[in-house]
């Protein structure tokens, strides 16, 4: 396929209501969409999932657009593209920037399923018809997070991940468990403990937690082994996994002894499928997380968690968990804790591009 048009929109949907972490509150999600053409006129599209400021990854928005605009958008024009996993080695020109490359990579992948007439679940190698859905519950008081989370068990969703940061973590984690005591409950840290919160990561020990997520700071390989060992709860890490490399480094170094994969973040699906294969000859399961994304990243995301590794709940909720409008017609539905892995062609969600173009607040055709 040879890249013949892109077009880069930047957009922002607001949150039904806001979403906090231990680093801040998201309340306004403004993101980047990609919309790549060949030469036949068939189309593909990806989703930059960078925040409009650097509190969980290095890159933003405007980073993102930057080496978009001025770097990889300008290399990709004209090109031809055989397959969609040489996206790392052709982008390899640029350093980092992962979150930039992934949304080009996801629009290739997309517009390549289009054009095999194939559904971007099976070209990925996907066996699942559907999926299981798992939703992310920020931080609040504690009566809202359990009304919550009530609400989301009545919509059958089947994986709780809880937000958590020092002084707000054993306490509310003891009282969700004692309301739910058979909940697929799991916390994530986001990066908030050290060392020295020891006694705090023992007791959280004690509630049947299905991971912590993320307890110490990224470049911690050592110390998440040192907690490994201790821990009976196995430790997922988020922050740590930037690259296949660092996911290598992290099953070597018995670090975790689970993966969470996100897409848009490390560089596309081309390094998830990478990560997959890792995975499964290490068998370290594998699920697929999520970023407050629109639509379209969360149906690439539906594609790759319907491969054999994924064998765990992802944050994959529906358009309707933070959107009043998603950006694909109908939005993505969770049925009895399922979402059904989409049977027609590339991303198998249908992009409503009348509302993009109504929303958009920049719009530029290369
Ligand atoms: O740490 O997993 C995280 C959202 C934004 C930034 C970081 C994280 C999250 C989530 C996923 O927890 C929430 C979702 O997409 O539903
Ligand atoms: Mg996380």
């Amino acid at each position: 396929m040879k890249i013949e048009n892109i077009i880069l929109y930047r957009l922002s949907l607001s949150l039904k209501s806001p979403f906090s972490t231990k680093y801040g509150t998201v309340k306004d999600r403004e993101f980047l969409l990609l919309k790549v053409k060949d030469e036949t006129g068939a189309v593909g599209w990806g989703e930059c999932v960078a925040f409009d400021a650097p509190w969980y990854t290095e890159e933003t928005v405007d980073t993102c657009e930057y080496a978009l605009k001025h770097f990889l958008i300008p290399f990709l024009k004209g090109k031809k593209v055989t397959h969609p996993r040489e996206t790392t080695k052709l982008f390899s020109f640029v350093q980092g920037h992962s979150m930039a490359k992934a949304s080009l990579d996801l629009a290739l992948w997309d517009l390549y399923a289009k054009k095999l007439g194939k559904p971007l679940g099976k070209v990925l190698g996907g066996t699942a018809s559907k999926i299981s859905s798992g939703v992310a519950i920020g931080i609040s008081d504690e009566e809202s997070m359990i009304q919550s989370i009530d609400r989301y068990v009545k919509a059958g969703y089947k994986r709780f991940k809880i937000k958590i940061k020092p002084g707000h973590d054993y306490e509310v984690l003891k009282k969700i468990r004692q309301q739910f005591p058979d909940l697929p409950l799991m916390a994530d840290a986001n990066a908030s403990y050290t060392f020295t919160d020891m006694s705090l990561l023992e007791q959280l020990d004690t509630l049947n937690l299905m991971m912590i997520e993320q307890p110490f700071g990224k470049d911690e390989f050592f110390q998440h082994s040192e907690l490994q060992k201790v821990l009976k709860t196995p430790i997922c890490l988020d922050e740590s996994i930037t690259s296949v490399e660092k996911a290598y480094q992290a099953i070597q170094f018995k670090s975790c002894k689970i993966l969470v994969v996100k897409p848009g973040r490390i560089g596309g699906l081309s390094p998830s499928l990478q990560i997959h294969e890792l995975a499964l000859k290490h068998h370290f399961p594998l699920w697929v997380g999520g970023m407050i994304e629109s639509g379209v990243s969360r149906a690439h995301n539906v594609a790759l968690a319907s491969l054999p590794g994924f064998t765990i709940p992802g944050d994959i909720s529906a358009s309707d968990r933070y959107w009043r409008r998603d950006v694909v017609k109908k939005g993505i539905k969770v049925s009895d804790g399922h979402i059904e892995v989409p049977s027609e062609s590339g991303l198998g969600f249908f992009i409503d591009e009348p509302f993009i173009d109504q929303i958009a607040t920049k719009k530029e055709e290369f």
